[in-house]
């Protein structure tokens, strides 16, 4: 059993092969898959990747763009149905997610049901050229979130983790509807409602040179208005809650 890396991209084509080039240098050491999630992108990042000709790449094509949250379950249902993959790493293309950082995290814990998650908002954590706007977003909707849904981690809203297969395999994946960026807020809900053990390893975070990012102020909306609705929801009726994530 090897780990499979799920990479999302939507107009990544320069972006996806440098972050593909240094895999290839991990990838002498290390056995895993990579499964590059495309959302027909304009700039033809999926052809691009298919030319690179990598044995251990593939390409989910998908239609159009429909976002991060749909592109990343369109992936998990996927990888989970093939039984090969021990680790489902999620990790941005925009080489904003170092992959010095990732045998760190693959090492960090073996537990049957865990996520581990880079942590930027955390002592050995940082992040390297984002504005201080940027910053401060990232900051105060980690912080929201882990009041709002009382979950008690540093970085809630990043996309470096690492879920075992057995984890995934217990939640229930279709019921989940984030779109954007909450999808990740979501997901450590998820996890933590189905008992995984959470690790938190720190990771620094570069902002991209090539391309340009995605989020919007509708993700940001929508990342508000879910966070507040799932912590009701949490207060409310927490079995209910379990229930929907957790087969
Ligand atoms: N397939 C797909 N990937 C997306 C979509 N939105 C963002 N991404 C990818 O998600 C990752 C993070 O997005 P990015 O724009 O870098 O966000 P930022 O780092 O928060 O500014 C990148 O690899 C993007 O290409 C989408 O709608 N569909
Ligand atoms: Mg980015």
């Amino acid at each position: 059993m090897k780990p499979v890396i799920l990479i999302p991209t939507y107009n990544e084509s320069v972006a996806i092969v440098e972050l593909l080039n240094s895999l290839s240098t991990l990838h002498n050491s290390r056995d895993f898959d990579v499964v590059v999630l495309d959302d027909n992108s304009p700039d033809k990042t999926a052809d691009i990747v298919d030319s690179m000709n990598l044995t251990w790449v593939s390409v989910l094509r998908r239609p159009a763009k429909a976002g991060l949250g749909a592109a990343y379950r369109a992936g998990f249902a996927y990888v989970l149905p093939m039984k090969k993959y021990s680790k489902v790493v999620t990790m941005d293309a925009d080489g904003s997610h170092r992959v010095a950082d990732l045998p760190f995290m693959l090492d960090a814990t073996d537990a049957p049901l865990a996520i581990t998650l880079g942590t930027r908002w955390m002592p050995g954590g940082s992040v390297v050229n984002w504005p201080k706007s940027r910053q401060l977003l990232s900051k105060s909707g980690t912080k929201y979130a882990r009041i709002a849904l009382g979950i008690p981690l540093n970085d809630l809203t990043g996309g470096f983790r690492v879920y075992s297969s057995q984890l995934l395999e217990k939640l229930n994946l279709s019921q989940m509807t984030a779109t954007g960026y909450c999808f990740q807020i979501e997901m450590a809900m998820a996890s933590e409602l189905a008992g995984a053990t959470m690790v938190e390893v720190p990771i620094t975070f570069v902002e991209r040179i090539n391309g340009v990012s995605k989020m919007s102020r509708a993700i940001v909306i929508e990342a508000l208005w879910q966070t507040t609705l799932w912590g009701f929801a949490r207060r409310l009726r927490p079995n209910a809650d379990k229930l929907h994530y957790v087969k």
